[in-house]
């Protein structure tokens, strides 16, 4: 059983679901998301749809670009969007989760060199200001400062699939240290402002599993576990309320990473491993902070596994509780189904499925197993 005031929910970000933005993904080779899931619009319906499946809780994005379309100039009329976008929420008994920053920068910021700048810092603090002085009455408790700090840096700095589309792994270090500094600074921010808030980052944790007894696969994990999974949270972990884990990947190593098995795997062929997420909850406990799922979750279009996908994960959620992991939440990747970055609008996440045509919602079944499970799981 679930704790009473245990969080379960769903999460989205601003460009993968609101539609009509202008960043540096618009401009980017089949980055435009269009009108994605028009949730800009629809977010009621959408909030209303989560509150339908048993939510008490939801993770979205707040997109900068909106805020700030031009350096310096904040758009009242978006920020006064977000205003009812959280009341809406909060009408609904729906704990909002607010992420600052999911990926997308303001065409500005990404002119200036983006992360790169040597005072990207000091613009992600106005935003951040901004934002927290004006909905400090508002009472968002949680937020979420950074999504998935390496799987940005690594896409857009060394793979080069992501704007900027860089490919160095010089860029990587210094990027990352860019965001280890904009995540304190923004913590020390939206504290002075929000003294009750309670603020991390959403962390993309994967289960590096050393295959059998080779050293060099040992050595390998520890590497990996080292400047991959625990980099970024070491340096964060004095300005950390809570640890919000992004978790999708097992890696198997077997001299060299990805050696998985791929007994089951999702309609983009990752690898469906439930038990790496009791792993790597339970290497989080070194940190000793609550725990935050706020994403999980897999593409599948006929929505045949998802089901069991979640149960499955729970499963190992609540074994991780039973260790001594102070598991606080769940957030399903996604409530809709939204543009998967470079794989646009392919893949289907979502717990409610989008007809991209007619914005027409149709819950899945699956989304019906995960509203079962709230309501015959969570305590009181
Ligand atoms: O869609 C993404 C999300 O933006 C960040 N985490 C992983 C999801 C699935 O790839």
């Amino acid at each position: 059983m679930f704790p009473a005031g245990f969080l379960f929910g769903a999460a989205t970000s601003s460009y993968q679901v609101e539609g009509g933005n202008i960043n540096d993904w618009t401009k980017w080779s089949k980055g435009d998301a269009g009108r994605a899931c028009d949730s800009y619009n629809l977010f009621k319906k959408d909030f209303d749809l989560a509150v339908s499946l048993g939510h008490n809780a939801h993770r979205l994005s707040l997109e900068w670009s909106r805020i700030e379309p031009k350096e310096g100039e904040f758009d009242e009329r978006e920020l006064k969007h977000y205003e009812e976008v959280i009341k809406a929420l909060k009408e609904r008994g729906l704990e909002p989760f607010v992420t600052l920053w999911h990926f997308t920068l303001p065409v500005w910021f990404a002119d200036k060199g983006g992360w790169l700048n040597k005072d990207s810092v000091v613009y992600f603090e106005r935003y951040v200001t901004k934002v927290a002085e004006t909905y400090k009455h508002l009472g968002i408790k949680f937020w979420v400062t950074i999504n998935e700090p390496e799987i940005y840096t690594l896409n857009s700095y060394i793979r080069g699939i992501w704007p900027p589309g860089r490919k160095s792994v010089l860029y990587y270090r210094p990027v990352n240290n860019k965001l280890i500094k904009a995540h304190k600074s923004a913590y020390s921010i939206i504290k002075k402002i929000v003294p009750y808030s309670e603020i991390g980052i959403a962390k993309n944790n994967s289960y590096f599993e050393s295959h059998g007894r080779n050293p060099w696969n040992k050595f390998i994990k520890v590497f990996a576990d080292k400047h991959w999974n625990n980099y970024f949270l070491s340096r964060i972990k004095d300005q950390s309320d809570f640890i919000g884990l992004n978790y999708y990947f097992h890696n198997r190593i077997n001299w060299w990473f990805n050696r998985n098995e791929n007994k089951s795997v999702s309609d983009i062929g990752w690898e469906i491993y439930p038990d790496g997420l009791y792993r790597v909850l339970l290497d989080l406990k070194l940190y000793n902070k609550p725990i935050y799922i706020t994403e999980n979750g897999l593409a599948d279009s006929e929505d045949k596994k998802r089901g069991d996908f979640i149960k499955d994960h729970l499963n190992f959620a609540l074994k991780a509780m039973k260790d001594g992991v102070k598991l606080r939440g769940y957030f399903h990747w996604s409530l809709l189904d939204n543009f998967e970055w470079q794989k646009g609008f392919g893949p289907r996440f979502g717990l409610v499925e989008v007809d991209y045509k007619t914005m027409k919602r149709t819950v899945r079944p699956s989304a019906k197993e995960y509203k079962k499970i709230i309501e015959t799981t969570l305590m009181g």
